[in-house]
């Protein structure tokens, strides 16, 4: 009886802490300076135990009903990368999570309207929140659906980038996808110049950001590094699995103080 009360216990302590999510926003407007190398950053701060298992970046742009139209008018102009700082002094480096999109040439002016990708970038907009995560399927420079997009980086095109509902069970703890078609896997485009087929280079966040502390400082950086078009940030956010923390090694140790007043 006594034993099975003891058991009972730290399962409920395990049960609370194991795959909790939280998800860390800063709401203070990015107004991200226009053709500048300089761009802007913008920073959060988590504060779980234990370890970063998997992570969610969001990024909500400005809309064109948002008062003062600002969404991003020209995708291809952004570079957004984020940065992990940890308490343990881990830092990741700024890391992609989309980067010039569509962009395949740094200095030709001479491509076809049909090729892949364009010495400007994808001209789609980004218009409302977008998810990205390893547990997604497409990515910025190939959505399934792009009503009146033709391209991957047709400079021309107008349309508004499909954007992603947010869902606050962003991830499916456990399984390696869920609602596959709320978000983008990031990518990068870091050398301006992607592969003939047009391939972007996926890139892992679970992979660049796992295993570090989950308390410590994320760092937005964003630029805007063609001439024109332009486009605000109103919100962004991590949401952020980690690894079972304090909450549940208590449990355990309530058990092992239990065991040594029963002896
Ligand atoms: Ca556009
Ligand atoms: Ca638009
Ligand atoms: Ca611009």
């Amino acid at each position: 009886m006594k034993i099975r009360n003891v058991i009972g216990l730290a399962g409920l302590a395990l049960a609370a802490t194991a795959n909790a999510q939280t998800t860390f926003t800063n709401s203070t407007l990015i107004a991200i300076p226009d053709n500048s190398t300089t761009g802007v950053t913008s920073s959060v701060s988590s504060n779980l135990g234990g370890l970063v298992t998997q992570i969610q970046v969001t990024l909500q742009f400005g809309t064109t009903t948002t008062a003062g139209n600002r969404e991003h008018t020209f995708m291809g102009d952004l570079l957004v990368q984020l940065r992990y700082q940890d308490s343990g002094g881990g830092d990741s480096g700024f890391i992609d999570i989309f980067s010039r999109v569509g962009r395949n040439s740094t200095t030709s002016t001479s491509l076809a309207p049909t090729a892949v990708g364009s010495p400007f970038g994808r001209g789609d907009d980004m218009n409302g929140t977008y998810n990205f995560g390893d547990q997604f399927f497409n990515t910025l420079w190939a959505p399934t659906t792009v009503a009146g997009s033709s391209g991957r980086g047709t400079a021309a095109v107008n349309a508004n980038m499909p954007s992603n509902p947010f869902t606050a069970n962003a991830f499916n703890p456990g399984t390696s996808v869920n609602n596959p078609a709320q978000g983008y896997r990031a990518t990068s485009n870091a050398a301006g110049i992607i592969g003939a087929d047009g391939t972007p280079l996926l890139v892992s966040l679970n992979g660049a950001f796992g295993a570090f502390s989950a308390t410590g400082t994320w760092t937005l950086f964003v630029r805007d590094l063609g001439s024109g078009d332009t486009g605000e940030i109103l919100s962004w956010s991590v949401t952020i699995l980690p690894t079972p923390g304090a909450a549940a090694l208590l449990g355990i140790g309530g058990l092992a103080a239990t065991r040594r007043r029963r002896a």
